[in-house]
């Protein structure tokens, strides 16, 4: 049998070589890198052996047919899009990783009892409009129409950039699978944290993916003279802004799991010389149970309310996206857990606070996640972002082994 490993981590490397910014990987939604990666996906899947289509939202779709035809399908896959100045790995390996198997299973003449897919989902980072998940929602019928408004820093909505690609909006509806198609779906991803390095496993199973949520905020202070205006009369939105952010760092440090994030925070059009009066910044604020997030949200809330009748500014919060805490199904963690052992590995279960495509099956079909050892530290949304061809080679015998005893 072939080695996987260094298969795996050519094509991965091989994928990185499009980005949106020359010098570091940033691969956004249907910009022209993406869609560079979207055909060189489509290729190593035909090459694979695999009926391939690219969808309405730009899901790259791969089908292996199984050994009796008109079967269901078991659906694995993960997202091709990055975060700005991203890893290699985040989304990819879930992608050429089953690719890399099924080109196998396809040499050897072997077919599963099911029909397998393999997605390669085309959004879900959420970096160039701020929705996330578009191409997992496409799939389980759960698209948000009102996503297509949404507009880039360059004021291109996303319908605008579908039909830029070749894309038809109006098509996505028809991406939707239907549940009683479908077996379950498995989804491997790097673990993007350092659980796995620390304890020497070189794979875990995912037991829950964190729920979490995500706002836009704008503070409207009043712009002014930075030279004239006496402190006690401003109304500084940049300095409401760090209370803002220093407010979340200490609300989130309060429970296990509970973690907060202000990832963007900008002065539109600042200057040296200038009062900010407009601040806008970003939160990402998720736990491993969705009561302990809405209890440190609410709080946020509150302290924004108070710190805006304080400081004489106005505040708006917008939510864009909320995603609930998702259990990984008992009986497909059992089925990672026996191949794990089977290839004489201690078995390691852990939760997940990276959010994942696998989260949007919840109430469609039964989901899981392997996820696999990142190195420095488990440092990722990071170009230092690594793992390891002996990893990886571990992971795609592993995830064969549980195709095989589904
Ligand atoms: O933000 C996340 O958890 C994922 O990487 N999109
Ligand atoms: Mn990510
Ligand atoms: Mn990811």
């Amino acid at each position: 049998m072939t080695d996987f490993g260094p298969k795996i981590m050519a094509m991965a490397e091989h994928l990185a070589q499009w980005s949106d910014v020359p010098g570091s990987l940033t691969c956004a939604y249907l910009t022209p890198a993406h869609r560079q990666t979207a055909a060189q996906l489509r290729e190593w899947m035909v090459a694979a052996g695999m009926d391939v289509k690219i969808d309405a939202v730009g899901n790259v779709v791969g089908r292996y047919a199984g050994a009796r035809p008109g079967g269901k399908t078991l659906m694995t896959g993960s997202h091709y899009d990055t975060v700005r100045n991203g890893g290699k790995y985040d989304g990819r390996l879930g992608i050429v990783l089953p690719i890399a198997v099924i080109a196998e299973l396809n040499r050897a003449g072997r077919r599963l009892p099911f029909d397998l897919e393999v997605i390669g989902f085309a959004e879900e980072e959420g970096v160039r409009f701020s929705a996330t998940l578009m191409g997992s929602r496409a799939v389980v019928g759960r698209f948000d129409p009102t996503a297509l408004g949404r507009r880039d820093a360059n004021g291109i909505s996303v319908a605008e950039a579908m039909l830029d690609a070749g894309l038809d909006p109006s098509a996505i509806p028809g991406v939707a699978r239907r549940r009683e198609d479908v077996l379950a779906f498995l989804e491997v991803h790097i673990e993007q944290g350092p659980v796995l390095l620390d304890a020497g496993l070189p794979v875990g199973v995912v037991t829950g993916i964190a729920g979490s949520t995500r706002h836009l905020v704008t503070i409207t202070g009043t712009a002014g003279h930075a030279g004239t205006v006496p402190m006690q009369l401003r109304h500084d939105a940049a300095a409401a802004a760090a209370e803002i952010v220093l407010y979340v760092e200490k609300r989130c440090s309060f429970a296990p799991g509970l973690v907060g994030t202000v990832g963007k925070l900008a002065v539109p059009q600042g200057a040296i010389n200038v009062i900010p009066g407009i601040c806008e910044l970003s939160l990402d604020i998720r736990a491993g149970d969705d009561a302990t997030r809405d209890l440190a949200i609410a709080d946020v809330l509150v302290e924004i309310d108070q710190l805006a009748a304080r400081r004489g500014v106005k505040i708006e919060v917008a939510e864009v996206m909320r995603g609930p805490a998702v259990p990984c199904a008992p009986r497909l963690q059992a089925l990672f857990a026996a191949s794990i052992a089977r290839a004489g590995v201690p078995v390691r279960h852990l939760p997940s606070g990276a959010g994942h495509d696998a989260m949007l099956f919840d109430g469609f079909c039964d989901l899981a996640m392997l996820f696999v050892r990142c190195g420095n530290g488990g440092i990722s949304h990071n170009p230092l972002e690594t793992m390891t061809a002996g990893d990886a080679d571990l992971a795609a015998r592993i995830f064969l082994d549980t195709l095989e005893h589904y």
